[in-house]
Parts: structure tokens; C-alpha cells; sequence
């Protein structure tokens, strides 16, 4: 079999192992605990306990994890929490990082 190269073996590894981002909430003193714990459910997936364990996390902590997703999930998560966040006027803010 021919030896690969560098350029091959890279895109494989690019294939098998696309890299994966963070997304986390802010605390802020504006937006309401019951708001936070919306996101979490709407946009995030969690049960209502575990939404409410991660809120008091973001409250104590000032930042909680909310997944972990390819780039397009995480940007796409990151816009939506901004969006429904300043539809309700509160100013909670998300981000994301690498893995
Ligand atoms: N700190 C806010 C309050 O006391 C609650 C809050 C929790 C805000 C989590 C943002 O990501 C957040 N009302």
C-alpha cells in the first residue's frame, strides 16, 4: 500500500475527530432565574433539574456548561440565546470555545 501523506493523514484526522466547542451562559444581575432556566430547556435540552442545578452553577460560578457541539450547533446556540434574550430584554450573554 502506497504511504500517505501528510496532507492525507491530516484530513483523516479532520474527519475522525472535527473539533468540538463549549458553549457556556454568563451570570449577569439582570436576567431571572426562571428565564435562564427556559434557555436551558428550550435551547439546550436539559430537564428542569438539570437546568436549575446549571442556573445556581452560572449564579455562584459565573459561568456554566451548557454542551459541548460541532461549530455550526454551537454558533447556531449561541444566536439563539442572544435573540430570545433581547427579545425578553434581559442582557444574558452565551459563548463558546474550543474544546
Ligand atoms: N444572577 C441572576 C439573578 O440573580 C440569575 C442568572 C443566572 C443570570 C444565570 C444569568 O446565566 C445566568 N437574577
Amino acid at each position: 500500500m502506497a504511504t500517505k501523506t501528510n496532507f492525507e493523514l491530516s484530513e483523516e484526522v479532520m474527519i475522525k475527530h472535527p473539533k468540538k466547542y463549549k458553549v457556556y451562559l454568563l451570570n449577569d444581575d439582570y436576567t431571572s432565574m426562571d428565564f435562564v432556566v427556559d434557555i436551558l430547556i428550550s435551547i439546550f435540552h436539559k430537564s428542569y433539574e438539570e437546568a436549575e442545578t446549571i442556573m445556581l452553577e452560572i449564579h455562584k460560578k459565573d459561568r456554566g456548561l451548557c454542551g459541548v457541539y460541532s461549530y455550526e450547533i454551537a454558533e447556531t446556540k449561541v444566536m439563539q440565546v442572544t435573540r430570545k434574550a433581547k427579545d425578553s430584554g434581559f442582557p444574558l450573554k452565551a459563548t463558546m470555545e474550543e474544546e
